[in-house]
């Protein structure tokens, strides 16, 4: 049988491309101890994929607190959590991308293809620049324009679409539960980085791990 063509290869950011995810989380921790609420690593895995603001009201309805604030002082903290993860992002260099993905995005581009990148962080641009690379993806999809967050498709498919190519016949790369469930929703090959993950098509422990040719074969 002939093989099924690969029209395009997603990668989503923070936790595939660079560690942001932990500073996501630190800087969350930080915000919600001012108000005596108290996450943990377990919980933060709620928090990946999901947008600044429905990370926050799962934050609040953790803490019992849902119906305490207004919606101006809410955009309130979610722009103190902004600043405190901004404040990480300067520490950020080249040095902190991932193992396995220089070599898995060069590998990609030697067939030619397109790569293009699905974060909903407002941020992914300032993240992108601090790592040099920019110039490695050919589409990154505007996460202003995204209404709704993952496990919803809506980035993966505007992704696919900014890269002309049919979900079908794409890829996707996450290290969240709900990127995961984004990615197969879109229709696309879901490759999945970390433990606990489920409903992958292929899955791999570690970014390290992370093969285009191994890829490839399971696709
Ligand atoms: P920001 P991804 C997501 O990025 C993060 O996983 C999530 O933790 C964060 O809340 C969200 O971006 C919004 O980020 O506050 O910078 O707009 O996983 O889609 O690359
Ligand atoms: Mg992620």
């Amino acid at each position: 049988m002939e093989n099924k063509r690969i029209e395009a290869v997603v990668f989503d950011l923070d936790g595939v491309i660079t560690d942001t995810a932990h500073f996501h989380y630190l800087a969350w921790k930080k915000m919600a101890e001012e108000l005596n609420i108290f996450i943990d690593e377990e919980f933060n895995e709620r928090l990946k994929g999901v947008s600044r603001m429905d990370s926050l009201e799962l934050i609040l309805q953790e803490g019992n607190r849902q119906n305490d604030f207004s919606l101006a002082q809410k955009e309130e903290m979610a722009a103190k959590k902004n600043a405190h993860y901004c404040e990480f992002l300067k520490e950020l260099t080249p040095d902190d991308i991932l193992p396995g993905i220089p070599e898995l995005i060069a590998a990609i581009k030697e067939e030619g293809l397109p790569i293009g990148l699905a974060s909903v962080s407002k941020n992914a641009g300032t993240v992108l620049k601090a790592l040099q690379l920019e110039e490695a993806f050919d589409y990154v999809a505007d996460a202003a324009k995204i209404s709704k967050s993952k496990p919803d498709p809506e980035i993966f498919l505007t992704a696919c679409k900014g890269l002309g190519a049919e979900p079908e016949f794409s890829i996707g790369i996450e290290d969240a539960q709900a990127g995961i469930e984004a990615i197969k929703a879109s229709g696309m090959f879901a490759v999945a980085v970390g433990r606990n993950l489920v409903n992958a098509d292929y899955k791999v422990d570690r970014t390290a791990e992370l093969q285009w040719g191994k890829i490839k074969a399971e696709y």
